[in-house]
């Protein structure tokens, strides 16, 4: 292409190309012609938002040059890219991440300051991208983070809702919800109405024979909703690539807005087709670990896969290579089941349109696939009803069933007269109605499944997908144990200390390679250097007091022992236990006579989450830690002994804020039930301590930062079955410190009792399923243990440098490099070869 276009033509191009501000004059040109040209402002009504924008414009800049190049690399090299699917990504703010990752934050600093403004006030300014809801949704982003900083050719596909995850509001201590619409003023997308595609839904198959006389099938559409791409560059730190996350929007068809209809004078009817369409990127789903089988959640689901899938297949059809080139040329990985329609779109595509044999074409499909699974809750696990699935998506349904048939009948000769495995295995839950098994279709349809921590991808071969193991062999299934982005979670959110790391380890390095931390351990003695380290943690905690005055106005004490929790509210992340245990603490403190009270290390517990909205019993959860904070801080007799605070409205933002100020932070999951959790290392790598159970990464976390630098209690997951059969079958002891503190909730000591019967009786009548009262006694004696190694300051510090220092392989770059050479086998794309 480059070739056609004549010399004159492309040095009068090259001349007048885009280039990049590169001093502290360039950067305040352009900011200034942003404010007075795109955004029509003047010196004269600049306030603080105008200047965010005009900010992150002049960035904007920056990052849209660097992504044409990489797109235009990464084209011309013509290597095997991947793509990510995810329905959610939880981003957070940009700007401030451009600034570091292209490494102009200094230069922005001191630009902004000559203009009248303070860099922080324009940070503060940009609203969260939330389209995510916890873990799953920030784990996308970490990959993005380091997909673009290790240089891989790689896209993020997703859905550009309209409104992000619901702000929570704090009212008389229930949560309320309020709609996130966060696309105004969001200078990071780029809308390319000319990249469209018509995705069909409903209608029905038919079925014909070509000239050769072979079977075909056809869905003719019911209806017809138009796919819009937007755009959003995700720059690497320190380096070129800026790669591309690309969100899909919805609106009706060109055809479907019905001129006939309007010109008939049914105006109304027309608009409300509109409308429709727009109604399935209109708002992400606010479960996190919950499916509920809602129809629109589907429509979503195919919406995205489909017009992702049309997009990486028109751009592989470009290169004109043999089909069976596709999985050498393209990886696809399934965050979850959410994407799973992409396994039976790309397989419909290939035989319906593009006419493969359907091996040839089930081969490519397998060759392509990655799936990622991230829970073993079986509420968590996705299934669609096949009556919802027959009217909706006729022609999939289909060859799901065919899928099955051939996966059933290779079952039946290695395994025959197995008919309970047969059952077991079925893609079809012969319920009623019958489901579809959408955990099934992945596994069948991807050439690797992977688990997010050591334990849960054993937890998921020996329980939820054991005759899978057995049918594939263990090759098919591996561990990809999760990580975080450095430079977001330490770099961006505490930059004191990632200077301090960079003193003493001669340079920013470890950000690209965290594994350079481990050089900080010959520093643990170092007085100075602790000292240093312990004036960081205080200025965070300050820090974070600030915010705790600004949204709850409550003022704490900052020498307090910061303990936190924070993540969605979740019964089996037992928030519950956590706020039972402050009770508990209240009790023994009114206890105590005043001498002994002179020898508590005060404690502020700091709580911060969302509950799904239809989730009755989180709910309650939040109301009772709201309940307990206004009696426990409103009592002068404990004063700054204990104070109880929720964070309204947790998102990445905040997680900034919170992660860099805890002394300890609570991971405290019912054994085998949180795949792996990632804010435990966000926190660690923060210098925090971690209090947990035996679940998840916690076991990891343990391993590389030694046992004696965490505070681990509770049962183990082998025991966890074995316990819930007897809460049921051997009678069921309360714990009696539990019990104690039920009977001071249902004393009314916190508000009307009724408020908190589901909380209390699902323990004491309904089988506690999360062994809340099981773990009480240890979490309470841990709580102790803490107290008492919090008063030896010296010995705390020397734990937080050596667990810091032993975090690198929490990385997020890891986990990038395991699932690129494990999964996809991609390269990266290295840029110091190219002009
Ligand atoms: O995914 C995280 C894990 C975490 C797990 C979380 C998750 C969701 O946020 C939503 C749905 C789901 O199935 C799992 O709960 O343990 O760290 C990233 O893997």
């Amino acid at each position: 292409v480059e070739a056609s276009i004549p010399e004159p033509l492309r040095e009068a191009w090259r001349k007048h190309s885009a280039a990049e501000f590169t001093s502290k004059d360039e950067f305040e040109r352009e900011f200034v012609r942003h404010i007075e040209t795109t955004l029509a402002r003047s010196l004269y009504n600049c306030d603080e938002l105008a200047a965010y924008s005009g900010t992150a414009l002049a960035f904007r800049d920056r990052l849209i040059i660097e992504w044409n190049r990489t797109q235009q690399r990464q084209t011309f090299t013509d290597q095997k890219r991947v793509y990510y699917l995810s329905l959610e990504f939880l981003m957070g703010r940009a700007l401030d991440n451009a600034m570091l990752n292209v490494g102009m934050k200094d230069v922005a600093r001191d630009g902004l300051a000559d203009l009248g403004f303070r860099i922080e006030d324009a940070i503060s300014q940009e609203h969260d991208a939330a389209l995510g809801n916890g873990g799953l949704g920030r784990l996308a982003a970490c990959f993005l983070d380091s997909m673009a900083t290790l240089n891989y050719p790689a896209w993020g596909y997703g859905l550009r809702y309209r409104y992000g995850i619901f702000k929570q509001e704090i009212v008389n201590g229930y949560q309320m919800e309020i709609p996130d619409y966060w696309l105004d003023n969001n200078p990071w997308e780029f809308p390319r109405h000319d990249i469209t595609v018509d995705i069909q839904f409903y209608g029905h198959v038919r079925k014909y024979q070509d000239e050769d006389g072979k079977v075909c099938h056809s869905w003719e559409a019911g209806e017809t909703v138009q796919a819009v791409a937007y755009d959003v560059p995700i720059p690497g730190y320190r380096t070129k690539t800026t790669n591309n996350l690309r969100l899909w929007s919805s609106k009706a068809s060109s055809g479907e807005f019905d001129f006939q209809k309007f010109n008939a004078g049914d105006y109304e009817s027309a608009v409300a087709d509109q409308q429709t369409a727009e109604t399935i990127s209109a708002v992400l789903y606010p479960n996190d670990n919950l499916e509920r089988g809602k129809e629109l959640r589907l429509k979503q689901q195919y919406f995205w896969c489909a017009a992702s899938l049309y997009d990486i297949v028109r751009r592989f059809k470009k290169t004109n290579r043999a089909w069976s080139e596709f999985p050498d040329q393209v990886a696809i990985q399934l965050n979850d089941t959410h994407p799973t329609l992409a396994i039976v779109e790309l397989q419909r595509i290939l035989i319906d349109v593009e006419g493969l044999e359907w091996d040839e074409a089930w081969r490519i499909v397998i060759g392509t696939f990655g799936y990622t699974n991230h829970t073993v809750l079986p509420e968590a696990l996705e299934k669609w009803s096949v009556p919802l699935m027959q009217n909706l998506l006729p022609r999939h349904l289909q060859i799901i069933y065919d899928i099955n048939l051939f996966f059933l009948q290779s079952v039946e000769k290695r395994f025959p007269n197995d008919r309970d495995m047969l059952s077991r295995v079925s893609i079809i839950e012969e319920s009623h109605p019958k489901m579809v098994r959408m955990a099934h279709i992945a596994i069948i349809g991807s050439h690797k499944v992977n688990g997010v921590a050591e334990l849960h991808s054993d937890l998921i071969k020996t329980t939820i997908f054991k005759d899978f193991v057995e049918i594939y062999g263990p090759d098919r299934f591996t561990n990809v144990t999760n990580g975080i982005t450095p430079r977001r979670w330490l770099h961006q959110a505490n930059p004191a200390l990632s200077a301090l790391i960079a003193e003493k380890l001669g340079g920013y390095e470890f950000l690209t390679d965290l594994t350079l931390l481990d050089k900080l351990e010959a520093f643990v003695d170092d007085k100075k250097f602790r000292q240093e380290w312990a004036h960081i943690k205080a200025n965070n905690k300050l820090r974070l007091a600030r915010l705790i005055k600004d949204v709850t106005g409550y003022s704490v004490n900052p020498n307090s022992l910061f303990d936190v929790q924070v993540k969605r509210i979740h019964e089996y992340k037992r928030q519950q236990l956590n706020i039972f245990g402050v009770i508990h603490r209240y009790l023994s403190l009114k206890a105590m006579t005043p001498e002994e009270r002179k020898k508590v290390v005060p404690r502020v517990s700091i709580f911060g989450g969302k509950a799904a909205p239809g989730y009755w019993m989180a709910k309650s959860i939040i109301y009772l830690i709201n309940s307990v904070a206004a009696v426990v801080n409103k009592d002068d007799e404990i004063g700054d002994l204990l104070k109880v605070i929720f964070i309204e409205d947790y998102n990445v933002s905040k997680a900034e804020i919170i992660c860099p100020a805890s002394d300890i932070s609570e991971h405290i999951s019912t054994a085998g039930t949180e795949a792996s959790g990632t804010s435990n290392m966000k926190f660690v790598l923060n210098g925090g301590l971690i209090i947990g159970t035996c679940d998840g990464a916690n076991i990891e976390i343990t391993r590389e930062i030694g046992e004696q630098n965490i505070f681990l209690f509770g049962n183990l997951a082998e025991d966890v079955e074995d316990l819930r059969h007897r809460h049921f079958y051997g009678g069921f002891q309360l714990d009696p410190q539990l019990k104690r503190v039920f009977e001071t909730i249902k004393e009314g000591t916190f508000g009307d009792p009724s408020s908190f019967n589901s909380l209390i009786s699902s323990i004491e009548e309904h089988g506690d399923y999360y062994l809340v009262s099981d773990d009480f006694n240890s979490y309470i004696a841990t709580h102790e243990m803490v107290d008492k190694e919090f008063q030896n300051q010296e010995e705390w510090l020397a734990k937080s440098i050596t667990s810091v220092a032993r975090m690198g392989f929490f990385s997020m770059d890891r986990v990038t490099n395991e699932y690129a050479d494990s999964i996809w086998n991609v390269e990266p794309l290295d840029i110091a070869d190219e002009a």
